[in-house]
């Protein structure tokens, strides 16, 4: 992206100045840019430093909101927040990834940073490799889910390769990831290569230490693959019945950065 960004740049100065065989080259250069910037590419970035949610799209409440602390990196971070007895929708406040979703039988790599503020606010999926599936496909589980309880993260692995998916169908792999953190920011790297057979690769980095390192299958049988979701889902909230006020949630992302089979660790981890 800055490649192409700084051709076009060049370009549009030297016009008037520059002989028109050396432009035509310069220009030549700018395509070949944009050409070899396709074969290793990040496919998404937001550090949410543009005060933007323009790559997003809200899921359950629209109340995403920037701020400027606390933050992982520049200036500004985004903030999500649930709150099971006033909000609109009791039990998700979360910002759909709309580009990319991800194709099955293709590898990524996903890098981003959460903070969860205090220790009461656990017991929640605080991100989603949401599937999607096809007509008639039944089961509630998605591919990966990272869940933050009161004891610490766990991370789950729902798979299926039947093609038409019940809940007796599925299969499910759970690992632990450690401490929350409370206050801090956790760094987390997800690499993958999405399969719903034997020859899935699953490999997760929190805060620089690998934690998953799984091969075998990590996704479902279905025509399109998964899309990304952060923020705050909670299914058991979906009544507001004996919501309190201890009822609420909050948690910080920044350096959200998506990159494909030729993307690395360091170009995704915040
Ligand atoms: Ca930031
Ligand atoms: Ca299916």
């Amino acid at each position: 992206m800055p490649a192409t960004l700084s051709g076009a740049f060049s370009v549009s100065y030297i016009v008037g100045v520059i002989p028109i065989k050396t432009q035509f080259l310069i220009l030549l250069a700018s395509a070949l840019s944009l050409a070899s910037s396709a074969n290793a590419e990040i496919l998404f970035s937001d550090k949410f430093d543009e005060q933007s949610f323009s790559g997003w799209r809200p899921s359950g409440n629209n109340t995403a909101t920037i701020v400027n602390s606390p933050i992982r990196s520049g200036n500004y971070a985004a903030e999500l927040k649930l709150d099971r007895l006033m909000d609109r929708v009791p039990w998700r406040t979360e910002l759909r990834l709309q580009r990319p979703s991800f194709d099955i039988g293709k590898e990524y790599w996903i890098g981003f940073s959460n903070q969860i503020p205090s220790a009461g606010d656990a017991g929640f999926f605080t991100m989603q490799l949401h599937k999607r599936p096809d007509a008639g496909d039944q089961g509630g589980r998605q591919p990966l889910l990272l869940r933050a309880n009161s004891s610490g993260y766990n991370i789950h692995v729902n798979y299926d390769a039947n093609a038409m998916t019940t809940a007796s169908t599925e299969g499910r792999q759970i690992f632990s990831a450690g401490s929350l953190n409370n206050g801090q920011y956790t760094d987390w790297v997800i690499h993958v290569d999405f399969s719903f057979q034997s020859d899935g690769l699953l490999e997760i980095w929190k805060n620089g230490s690998m934690i998953v390192n799984y091969q075998g299958p990590n996704c479902y049988n279905d025509a399109l693959g998964p899309y990304m979701k952060v923020g705050i889902y909670i299914p058991g909230w979906k009544s507001r019945s004996g919501a309190t006020d201890a009822n609420k949630r909050t948690i910080y992302y920044d350096e959200v950065k998506v990159g494909d089979a030729a993307s690395s660790y360091n170009e995704v981890a915040p």
